[in-house]
């Protein structure tokens, strides 16, 4: 038996554009982390061959730290047979971090556009494989049979994209796949991941990122752990997700149709927060949504800042003030002036200008009021 562990998209020193620079330097942190806790894997559980399916660094943004940490945690583990297949965000290219630097002699890396193997005669299994050298790849390397060992364990490790048959990204059909004659397709570059799927006699899979990155990679994260055998019965897999990741990501649409004060609101998002065992582990975004009273004005920064149960949080306002138009548009203070002035919008056809002047009536009304919006 061969016991394999296949990742991809790690995305060291992804730079976090998004977020401000403690956050995002704590994140690539978080990275580095969920990496170490891969290779404590790998040596613990005596791993065979690691397979990197691209995407390992962000090419332009790696740091000498941690380079020296990958390096330091490969030499970790000499006995183990790590394969590289450079990814659109770390090309094979002069200047590259796989060019320039000094791995162990147990870290082998495709170079190369076209298909190459990395044999493993003492195990039994051939690794193919090919480099992205450039951020695009328009056409798939591997298409056709190939003639394969047939006694060995054939594996590609590879980049590229099933989910368009134009996609810049080496584009790779189920067609293709069918007919490589592969045993297993060890991919990188669809960060959701892909469950292991059969086609022809081929099983591929993606392991989907490392570590979350954003909220449109929800969900804790990490690599596929698989034992292969191949005899004479011919190839056999056993393989299961194993979580490295460090935090997750998640959004959620909660409806506060009702809450009347700030504690109503932050309880309504304690309560969600309980319901689904979220902890310091978990980066959420909620929208709010509902008819709330028009006194209620939601300051994300305050209830952001009164909850802190989480890694962090994020509020979005989405809600629509309750607001008695009877009684404000028979208002002979400003009040009522306001509301009719706004009027038009508030009852227009466009849903973005709706909710803008559903916050414009709420804060008008709040400071016609001398509500304090900021702390209330
Ligand atoms: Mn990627």
């Amino acid at each position: 038996m061969v016991k394999i562990l296949h990742t991809a998209d790690m995305h060291l020193d992804s730079p976090f554009t998004l977020m401000d620079a403690s956050l995002s330097e704590a994140r690539r942190a978080d990275l580095r982390s969920a990496f170490s806790a891969l290779m404590m894997y790998v040596k613990d559980n005596k791993i065979d061959i690691l397979l990197i399916a691209g995407d390992m660094f962000e090419h332009e943004y790696a740091t000498k730290e941690t380079i020296a940490l990958v390096t330091r945690e490969f030499a970790k583990v000499p006995e183990c047979r790590i394969v590289i297949s450079p990814g659109n965000h770390d090309p094979y290219t002069p200047s590259s971090v796989y060019k320039k630097c000094q791995f162990p002699s147990n870290v082998h890396i495709f170079t190369e556009p076209t298909m190459s193997v990395f044999s493993f005669e003492d195990i039994g299994v051939d690794v193919y494989g090919y480099a992205f050298t450039s951020p695009s790849m328009e056409r798939c390397p591997f298409i056709g049979k190939k003639p394969l060992h047939p006694e060995r364990m054939n594996i590609l490790c590879a980049h590229g994209d099933t989910s368009s048959p134009i996609s810049k990204y080496c584009p790779i059909t189920e067609a293709d796949i069918a007919d490589s004659g592969y045993d297993y397709i060890a991919l990188g570059h669809i960060h959701t991941g892909k469950e292991p799927t059969k086609v022809g006699d081929t099983v591929y899979a993606y392991s989907g990122c490392l570590e979350g990155r954003d909220y449109s990679e929800s969900g804790h994260k990490g690599a596929l752990y698989g034992e292969f055998i191949k005899d004479e019965n011919g190839f056999r897999q056993n393989i299961r997700p194993v979580r490295f990741s460090r935090r997750r990501y998640a959004t959620h649409r909660l409806n506060i149709t009702g809450a009347h004060t700030h504690e109503e609101v932050c309880e309504a998002i304690s309560r969600k927060i309980v319901d689904k065992g979220y902890g310091d582990d978990t980066l959420l975004r909620i929208t709010l949504e509902g008819n709330v009273s028009p006194d209620l004005v939601i300051s994300p920064v305050a209830v952001e800042r009164s909850i802190r149960t989480l890694y962090s949080l994020e509020l979005i306002d989405h809600t629509l003030p309750l607001y008695d138009a009877e009684a404000l548009r028979s208002d002979p203070t400003i009040k009522g002036a306001f509301f009719e002035a706004l009027l038009p919008l508030l009852e227009g056809s466009d849903p973005e200008q709706r909710e803008n002047a559903a916050l414009a009536l709420r804060y008008g009304l709040a400071a016609i009021d001398n509500a304090d919006i900021i702390d209330f």
